[in-house]
């Protein structure tokens, strides 16, 4: 990270780090602005909430495949039923928390563009932690905001 990056960082408060885990050959921890290095995506998206209706945002950031596909997920790439068993879980830091299919994500499956978002309406979430944004839901309840762990399953102990 560049010292300046770093500093943006320090100033009011430590930049968020989103920690990868599960069936990865590369796991470890991506604060905001790693995230930054991968292709960065806009979405302008509008979602329903039960409790406070009809919410629109505009976020940037890299997609969740680009992001756990460098990370080195659990099943050979070149075989393609081999993903289907897969699962995300994403937690954010109040406790709230999903599951993606990985082929929901994957271009050859769902093709979701779900993203990891690092800005929401131009404000940077270097403090506060990626947001996930899946622009195909109706419902806001899977934009999970304060990212702070995302697991990768392969579900091996779905079928026991
Ligand atoms: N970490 C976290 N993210 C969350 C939630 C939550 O409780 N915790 N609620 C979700 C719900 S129900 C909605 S509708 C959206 C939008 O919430 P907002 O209107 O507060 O932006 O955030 C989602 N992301
Ligand atoms: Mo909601």
């Amino acid at each position: 990270m560049s010292d300046s990056l770093a500093a943006a960082g320090t100033a009011a408060g430590p930049m968020a780090e989103v920690v990868l885990t599960g069936d990865l050959t590369r796991p470890g921890r991506l604060t905001v602005s790693e995230l930054l290095t991968w292709p960065q995506h806009r979405a302008r998206v509008s979602f329903d909430c039960a409790t406070s209706g009809i919410q629109h945002h505009r976020f940037t950031g890299p997609f969740l495949h680009d992001v756990l596909v460098a990370a080195g997920p659990g099943f050979d790439p070149a075989r393609r039923k081999d993903r289907l068993r897969f699962l995300i879980a994403v937690r954010g830091a109040d406790g709230h928390r999903a599951l993606l299919s990985w082929a929901e994500i994957d271009p050859d499956f769902g093709r979701a563009p779900v993203l990891l978002a690092v800005t929401i309406d131009d404000t940077p979430l270097d403090r506060a932690g990626p947001q996930l944004v899946l622009p195909q839901d109706r419902c806001g309840a899977r934009y999970i905001s304060g990212i702070e762990a995302i697991r990768v399953d392969g579900g091996y102990t779905v079928w026991t």
